[in-house]
């Protein structure tokens, strides 16, 4: 052995004593959820509403890549309840995603569940909220994933880091709401506010007092892990006189580009950097947000606002303060498609050999899936307030997703598909027409719980083409279990023979959801690597109600560390 001691093999001791350490500092986490009512004030309305810890929003979960989470919900509401850890991508433990009725029954009442996964390859913000009707409306909090211990960002390290969730506040119950919108078959109420980190902000009524504050030093750099909670909107957000440098998406480095604005869709995770000035300026800046809206049904188009505020290093009186100015950012128009997409088109993964783009090469299975609205019939004897008096619908490809009474995955664990679900969702929609043009007369939806079965390791493309029925409109598509690569995107009809030609295979975006442009498509690709049940849903939620979600059966490998692991003893039964 002495012989053949040489720097490269110190070298090669020394990166793998570095490796097994950073394996030991893995940790496991316990966590406990306990869901809980809590009276909350909001635009001088007072309400009872679902909370975790009596929190709102919810607590963080911080954690290191590599860790083990467990973290035990106990139900003490009326309603049924999941959680789902959004974005975390549960390898072979798919028993604790989370969506009810896909991978897990409800947990009831009194019950009680550990949500038990390791975090494997991932580090950045992610965010969890419930999975269940749409009880995310004040159900959900950050997921902080920091880089394994000693291994630093790769980039600037801030001088500190602020989670910014936006999300969505109702006066009324949002239960009742798509309870009422699904009997009616109208669109559902809209929100009465957007809110930053639970707060409405000054923008509002009766809010001034209800504001977030981020209080910042000059000449430093802070991390924003900005997350979209809202249940039905696209959001713009801007701080006014402070550019923003994007180096995060979904949980995985892209690289670094500055904006003024970002873009952010229900479902997707931003991390930015904020460069405070170096002197304190005498103002007071606001970052605001609003919706990025395609569709034709009324929306809340309101103005969320927080405040950035410069320390002073001594005090002003409190008529100084009051003659401080205070800008404000301007925002895109609420249907700037046009920024959208160009924002979209500078996210790129970093790919680097550290962190490297692994696009799938080679595809085994191309699937073209539309994506869209529709209308289902009225029942008799009701009148409907949809379109024409039906009942508005979603699908995809024309096929409106049934919920089952017992979970997918069970069902297919346990042999017992046989009355739950199909496994045989279509290549491509049975009938062709022309999808961004004139809608076809018939606009009625078909239905049915099906899903599309992968075997293990398969090499996926898939185009998501919006339609133009009931209007274009951008759905981001979330995808459960994996993250994908997007490789191309266009307006109008994709084109099989001409489009892949621009595909990007060499550093295309990596994460787990993505908008289909209005009137457009977008082609992703992944890797089946992970066996389960994964659902695939718009996180637009009132879209996900009326159908637009089917599910991917990704079966188990030939060797023993490509099956799913059995499920735990706990699991929630139906
Ligand atoms: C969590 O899951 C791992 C892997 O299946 C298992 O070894 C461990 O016992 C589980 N922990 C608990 C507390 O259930
Ligand atoms: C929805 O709005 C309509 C019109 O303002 C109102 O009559 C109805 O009660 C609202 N529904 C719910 C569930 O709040
Ligand atoms: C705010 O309050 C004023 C006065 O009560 C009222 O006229 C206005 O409509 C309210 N605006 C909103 C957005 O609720
Ligand atoms: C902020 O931006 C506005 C508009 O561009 C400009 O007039 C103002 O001077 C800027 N203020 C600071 C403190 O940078
Ligand atoms: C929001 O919508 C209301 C009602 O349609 C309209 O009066 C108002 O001008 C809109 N506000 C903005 C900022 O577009
Ligand atoms: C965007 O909205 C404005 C009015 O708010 C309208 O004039 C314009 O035509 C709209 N643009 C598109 C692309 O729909
Ligand atoms: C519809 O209403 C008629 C008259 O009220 C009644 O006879 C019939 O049973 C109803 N049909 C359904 C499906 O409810
Ligand atoms: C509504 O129904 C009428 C008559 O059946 C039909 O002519 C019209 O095209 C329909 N409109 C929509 C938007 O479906
Ligand atoms: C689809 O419809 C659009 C808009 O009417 C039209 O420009 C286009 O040529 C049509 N495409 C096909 C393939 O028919
Ligand atoms: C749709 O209906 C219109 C009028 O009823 C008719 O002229 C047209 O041919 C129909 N289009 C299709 C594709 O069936
Ligand atoms: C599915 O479609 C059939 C046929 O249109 C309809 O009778 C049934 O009510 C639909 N089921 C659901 C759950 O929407
Ligand atoms: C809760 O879930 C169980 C199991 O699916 C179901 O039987 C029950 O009706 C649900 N309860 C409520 C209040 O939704
Ligand atoms: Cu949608």
């Amino acid at each position: 052995m002495g012989a053949f001691r040489s720097l490269v093999s110190i070298g090669f001791f020394v990166v793998f004593v570095a490796l097994s350490l950073q394996d030991a500092q893995a940790i496991t986490r316990h966590y406990d959820f306990n869901i809980q009512m809590k009276s909350v004030t909001r635009l001088c309305h007072t309400k009872n509403i679902v909370t975790v810890n009596g929190k709102f929003p919810g607590p963080r979960i911080v954690a290191r890549e590599g860790d083990r989470l467990l973290i035990k919900v106990t139900n003490h509401v009326s309603n049924n309840i999941t959680i789902h850890w959004h974005g975390i991508r549960q390898l072979r433990s798919g028993w604790a995603d989370g969506p009810a009725y896909v991978t897990q029954c409800p947990i009831q009442t009194g019950q009680s569940y550990v949500y038990n996964f390791t975090i494997t390859g991932q580090r950045g913000t992610l965010f969890w909220h419930a999975h269940i009707s749409w009880l995310r409306a004040t159900l959900y909090g950050p997921i902080i994933i920091l880089p394994k211990k000693n291994v630093p960002y790769p980039f600037e390290k801030p001088y500190k880091e602020v989670p910014i969730i936006f999300g969505e506040w109702f006066n009324a119950d949002t239960e009742a709401i798509i309870k009422q919108a699904l009997q009616t078959g109208g669109g559902p109420n809209v929100s009465d506010a957007y809110t930053i980190n639970g707060l409405p902000g000054p923008l509002y009524n009766c809010s001034a007092k209800d504001t977030f504050k981020l209080r910042v030093k000059p000449g430093k750099t802070y991390l924003l892990r900005m997350i979209n909670a809202a249940l039905n909107d696209e959001l713009f957000f801007s701080i006014a006189n402070h550019s923003l440098r994007v180096v995060d998406a979904d949980a995985v480095y892209v690289k670094p580009f500055e904006t003024d604005t970002i873009l952010i869709t229900p479902g997707q995770t931003t991390n930015v950097l904020l460069k405070t000035k170096p002197s304190f300026p005498g103002a007071t800046f606001l970052m605001t947000a609003r919706p990025y809206v395609t569709g034709q049904g009324t929306f809340d188009n309101s103005t969320v606002a927080a405040i950035l505020e410069y320390e002073t290093p001594f005090l002003h009186s409190v008529t100084s303060m009051k003659k401080l100015p205070l800008y404000k950012p301007i925002l895109p128009s609420l249907n700037d498609t046009s920024f959208a997409t160009k924002f979209s088109k500078k996210l790129r993964s970093l790919a680097t050999p550290q962190f490297p783009a692994n696009v799938p090469q080679e595809v085994d299975k191309h699937f073209f899936f539309t994506v869209g609205l529709g209308t289902s019939p009225c029942d008799q004897n009701q009148t409907c307030q949809g379109p024409n008096g039906t009942k508005f619908a979603a699908s995809i490809s024309n096929i409106s997703f049934v919920q089952p009474t017992t979970a997918l995955l069970q069902a297919h664990f346990t042999g017992q598909s046989s009355g739950v679900y199909n496994p045989d969702f279509p290549y491509s929609p049975f009938h062709w027409f022309n999808y961004t043009g004139n809608p076809p007369n018939n606009t009625m939806v078909g239905n049915g719980t099906k899903l599309m079965v992968l075997p293990y390791n398969t090499s996926v493309e898939l185009i998501m083409q919006d339609t133009s029925i009931l209007g274009a409109e951008s759905h981001p598509l979330h995808l459960h279990g994996f993250n994908f690569f997007v490789v191309g995107q266009g307006f109008g009809n994709y084109d099989p023979n001409n489009d892949p030609k621009n595909f990007n295979l060499v550093d295309p975006v990596e994460r787990n959801t993505v908008g289909v442009p209005s009137g457009g498509w977008v082609a992703i690709r992944f890797l089946a690597d992970n066996p389960g049940v994964w659902f695939m849903h718009c996180h637009l939620e009132v879209h996900t109600s009326w159908g637009l979600k089917m599910a991917w059966l990704v079966l188990d490998g030939k060797l023993p560390n490509q099956k799913l692991l059995p499920p735990p003893a706990d699991l929630p039964k139906c």
